[in-house]
């Protein structure tokens, strides 16, 4: 235990003592967002994981449309075949490993889910995955293509944070 807190400590401490642009640079495929990555940068240092997630957590209320399509353009649709080799990539792809025992049709309705919102909303439909089989996926696809423009941001931005908040745990918890 000892040796795991310590673990956690060093990494979060390379994190704090990091120049601005290699800080910067670890968290951008964390979330995609250069203003929320800068706003978690300038707040260092961090006395823990809490407070480092906890500070997350309050810069997305703070996060304007346009940051959030920035931060969208970098995740890829639910169910697309994924490649790259980056760290953003992988992340996905483990996010989404789910997906790939879908049925068939959960399959289907899902890419022509994802046209459908698109079409809607002009932008990717985003779900924090981990934890969803692709039937509630599918469900909340559906239920949030109902949703007016204000009240889709909303879960837009939310879904973010908790997609965030999952890659600083696995990246600063262990
Ligand atoms: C993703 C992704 O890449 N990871 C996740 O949880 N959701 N993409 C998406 N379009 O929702």
């Amino acid at each position: 235990m000892r040796n795991e807190d310590s673990t956690v400590r060093n990494v979060l401490q390379e994190f704090d003592e990091a120049s601005v642009d290699d800080a910067v640079k670890t968290l951008l495929p964390l979330c995609g967002s250069p203003a929320w990555a800068h706003a978690l940068v300038a707040r260092r240092p961090y006395a823990d994981t809490a407070a480092l997630l906890a500070a997350s957590d309050e810069i997305f209320p703070t996060l304007p449309e346009s940051e959030l399509a920035v931060a969208l353009s970098g995740h890829p649709r639910i169910g697309e075949r994924m490649g790259g080799d980056g760290t953003a990539a992988s992340l996905s792809r483990s996010e989404q490993s789910a997906m790939q025992s879908a049925d068939e049709q959960v399959a289907a309705d899902i890419v022509q889910g994802n046209h459908d919102y698109e079409a809607r909303f002009d932008r990717v439909f985003l779900i924090r995955a981990a934890g969803r089989s692709p039937r509630e996926i599918l469900a909340e696809l559906r239920r949030r293509l109902d949703n007016d423009d204000a009240a889709e941001l909303a879960e837009v931005r939310e879904q973010l944070r908790q997609i965030t908040r999952l890659r600083l745990e696995g990246a600063y918890s262990q």
